[in-house]
């Protein structure tokens, strides 16, 4: 047993808020499923948040938020979440309320909601890196891949050909390369990766938006894919990695601006050798104190989503830390008729 477990360690009890946050979020925004309004899933998503917390004695500072990226309802960098009582545990917090709001919007699958929390190791500024650029280059792996690498095998490298990725991953896995799943977003500036690996003969399982699920699914025995890779989100690439530390899995993170304009600014912000850092999970989320949690809305390869039955829903969340490396699966049966749902907009409980 690590030493850093400790029966009084904070995070053993508030970690069930979380649970109750993303479930809440998710109930609360699956009446947008479908309905073509993804700002007012995400609007439902954090009031469910804002309040679970405003119940919570923490002192929760949102270190990675959303909101800005895509100009919608969001909970924002240095908001506070919480009471903040005076004694209660300090969290740094990152969190997507919906991580694909496109795909609720559409009806499609794919998208949670989804929360990280570490405590700030001392003397540090902060525990998890907010990184400037909008994309980043992200390259994601399992524990078993982690494991053979440890014991000899060559390294994973985000510059060598896909090809070269692509074999080391299949001799971890102790699988062909024709026999490999690989996770990406369909976009245009994936052309490349899409036409590589279906040229080494690998499977691709292409989703359109979502790329937390994509990125953590290799790292989980059952999700039925192998490796992600590719360009997304920098604040998702920051909640993957706290998952990744609790999964034992692997992630290499680099900026990717856009284009000169972002190049620059993004250097002027962290210098230049900053901004081409290769980052690594612990880069990212520092120290041992990582916590994450995430509760499905629609189907994806990590969790499955809401189910409604009569007056009775289904919601599975993901609930695991780095310092144990407990990984809880959760499932809640949520009665409609007397759940109640905290929302910070109504200042009372809603009925579902
Ligand atoms: C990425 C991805 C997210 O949005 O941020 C994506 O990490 C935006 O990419 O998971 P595009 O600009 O190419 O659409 C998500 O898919 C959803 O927020």
């Amino acid at each position: 047993m690590s030493a850093s477990l400790s029966v009084s360690d904070p995070e053993r009890t508030i970690e069930f808020e979380f649970v109750r946050a993303t479930e809440n979020a998710a109930l609360n925004s699956l009446a947008w499923l479908g309905r073509g309004e993804k700002e007012k899933a995400d609007a439902a998503a954090c009031d469910a948040i804002y309040g679970v917390f405003d119940l919570v004695d923490v002192c929760g500072e949102v270190v990675i938020g959303e909101g800005i990226k895509d100009n919608a309802p969001g909970i924002f960098l240095g908001e506070h979440l919480g009471t903040w009582r005076p004694g209660a545990p300090r969290f740094d917090i990152a969190l997507d309320p919906i991580d694909g709001t496109s795909n609720i919007a559409a009806g499609l699958p794919n998208s949670i909601s989804v929360m990280a929390a570490s405590q700030r190791p001392d003397g540090a500024a902060h525990s998890m890196v907010n990184l400037p650029a909008f994309y980043s280059e992200k390259l994601a792996v399992g524990p078993e891949v982690v494991a053979a690498i440890a014991g000899g095998m060559d390294p994973l490298d985000l510059d060598a050909p896909l090809e070269r990725t692509l074999g080391v991953v299949a001799k971890a896995l102790g699988k062909r390369v024709p026999e490999l799943v690989v996770m990406t977003m369909n976009r245009p500036r994936h052309a490349r990766i899409i036409d590589e690996v279906r040229r080494c003969g690998a499977a691709l399982r292409l989703i359109t938006d979502g790329d937390i699920t994509a990125a953590v699914s290799p790292s989980l025995a059952d999700s039925g894919v192998d490796l992600y890779y590719g360009i997304g989100g920098s604040p998702e690439g920051i909640l993957t990695a706290a998952a990744l530390k609790a999964l034992g899995g692997a992630m290499l993170l680099r900026m990717w601006p856009k284009d000169e304009a972002e190049r620059r600014s993004v250097e002027a912000e962290v210098g230049s050798e900053a901004a081409r850092k290769l980052y690594g999970c612990d880069d990212l989320v520092i120290g041992d104190s990582a916590m994450f949690c995430a509760t499905g809305i629609s189907d994806s390869s990590l969790l499955p989503g809401v189910k409604v039955r009569g007056k009775k829903a289904t919601t599975t969340s993901i609930l695991m830390r780095a310092k144990s490396r407990t990984v809880r699966y959760i499932r809640a049966i949520h009665d409609l008729e007397h759940k109640t749902i905290h929302l910070r907009s109504e200042r009372s409980e809603k009925k579902l």
